[in-house]
């Protein structure tokens, strides 16, 4: 079970169910005040309200308690979110133009694609190393500012084992749409595996060349290649993808 997933879900289908409410109820309210008080029904104004004391309370104490609600749900929320258990696995992520690093326990790295047993609470140490990014997991609900200079924090609890997406949330640069990865939610036996295969590997670089060699983790191994191409070029062109483009299929030719 995934708590943070649950209340943020509560707090959304709660606040767009009192929206198409409102909207349903003012507009059928309208229409209806259209025709009845239309001035072919009402040749001569009505001039008798002169103002309703219940009424001002009325719209002054329900909208009060709606949008109470609506914080006491996010406040819950909020709460599970900053509630990181203390127990969780640590993973420290940084946001690179235009790209994600992960890097594990045991030191070890990956780019883009990050793997994580089932079934484990993960506390992100989130950094940015050059400017604001904002690490989005739409999937668990969770999403965090990387700023320069600082470490922020988001947890989450891994249910199911699946695919989900990363994006970054906050506009960083030329390919910032492109600053896009993967959650990959294994088997704890399977992720063990995995993260230490390389344990002797201590920079992003040598885990490239090295998986490439021992063919292990060809999808992460090429995508690092194409994002770190892409920041290693002078930014600001539209050359820099086109080229990245043929290198990628280069070498799929060469395989
Ligand atoms: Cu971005």
């Amino acid at each position: 079970m995934n708590p943070i997933v649950e209340l943020v879900d509560n707090s959304f289908i709660f606040i767009i169910a009192i929206s198409v409410i409102l909207l349903v109820g003012v507009t059928a309210v309208m229409i209806y005040f259209v025709f009845r008080y239309s001035e072919k029904n009402n040749p001569k104004p009505d001039q008798s309200i002169t103002g309703s004391t219940t009424l001002e309370i009325l719209w002054t104490v329900i909208p009060l308690i709606l949008v109470l609600a609506m914080f006491f749900y996010g406040y819950e929320g909020f709460k599970e979110m900053r509630n990181i258990p203390p127990n969780a696995m640590v993973v420290k992520v940084t946001g690179k133009m235009w790209f994600w690093h992960f890097e594990y326990d045991n030191k070890k790295v990956s780019d883009t694609l990050l793997y994580l047993p089932q079934g484990k609470d993960v506390r992100f140490e989130l950094m940015s190393a050059d400017v604001n990014h904002s690490f989005y997991v739409p999937a668990f609900r969770v999403k965090e500012d990387c700023i320069p200079g600082r470490t922020n924090h988001m947890w989450f609890h891994t249910t199911n084992v699946g695919t989900y997406d990363i994006e970054c949330a906050e506009y960083c640069g030329l390919n910032h749409s492109y600053m896009l990865g993967k959650v990959i939610v294994v088997p704890e036996k399977e992720y063990l595996e995995w993260v230490n295969k390389v344990d002797s590997v201590k920079t992003p670089d040598s885990l490239k060349t090295d998986s490439l060699k021992t063919g292990t983790v060809k999808t992460d191994s090429l995508k690092t290649t194409q994002l770190k191409q892409d920041t290693t070029k002078s930014p600001g062109s539209k050359k820099d993808s086109i080229k990245v483009v043929q290198k990628d299929s280069v070498k799929r030719k060469e395989k």
